[in-house]
């Protein structure tokens, strides 16, 4: 099983929305604002093209100490040596996944409810995406939003009995983080907002802190 890192923002690539930057250059800036963790997805471009992106982005990341997640493509992340993979509801179970990849690679689960998150614990998920928080349109076959009631029951009920990280996700933006973080999510994924900011290492900045400002509240 592969190790989750500690860290309170995980970073996706969506070129579409990002200001007509390319990937690897939103990468780049991704990794200089501080990023630990990034995830690859690109779900209408063709296997060679992701696959020389990812190549690309395993030398930035690997470079700088960042753990690198593929989105769906379980062969493009075993070929170029992604830390991890991360598959939705409808791809292969996760304990065929873990036949498939090398024995420390990250695996990581889309989630929407409460049985999805049991089970995804039940198979050995290394870690669950929570979500969508709030309406997004970005991903575009996803439920509709789950709110903060199937956020509450990871944290809270799910936590009991598991220590299993979990990442929320879903139309979070910098001016709606801090309720996320309230609920008490450690690790918060956006991609539009950060993709598409004029300045992401600004709006990263921003954003960590809001997230710090609700920690230090709590101490
Ligand atoms: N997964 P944005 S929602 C990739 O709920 C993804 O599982 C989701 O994009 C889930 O931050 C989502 O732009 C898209 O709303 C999130």
């Amino acid at each position: 099983m592969g190790k989750f890192p500690n860290t309170d923002l995980y970073c996706l690539t969506a070129e579409e929305y990002s200001n007509e930057r390319g990937n690897i250059e939103v990468v780049k800036e991704m990794i200089a604002a501080g990023i630990k963790i990034i995830q690859y997805r690109e779900k209408d471009k063709k296997a060679l093209y992701k696959y020389n992106e990812c190549l690309k982005i395993r030398k930035l990341t690997k470079e700088a100490n960042v753990t690198f997640i593929v989105n769906d493509d379980i062969d493009i992340a075993i070929a170029v040596k992604a830390d991890g993979v991360h598959i939705g509801q409808e791809d292969l179970p996760i304990k065929i996944v873990r036949e498939l990849v090398p024995k420390d690679m990250i695996i990581g689960l889309s989630t929407h409810s409460p049985e999805q998150a049991r089970k995804a614990v039940e198979d050995g998920a290394d870690y669950i995406g929570v979500g969508p928080i709030f309406k997004t349109f970005t991903k575009k076959d996803v439920c509709a939003p789950v709110g903060f009631d199937y956020l509450d029951y990871v944290v809270g009920d799910l936590a009991k009995e598991t220590s299993i990280p979990f990442v929320a996700i879903g139309g979070i933006k910098e001016s709606n983080v801090l309720d996320v973080s309230r609920h008490g999510a450690k690790c918060i994924a956006m991609v539009t907002e950060i993709v598409g900011a004029d300045n992401i290492n600004q709006k990263i900045a921003d954003i960590r802190k809001i997230i710090v400002s609700n920690k230090t509240n709590n101490n």
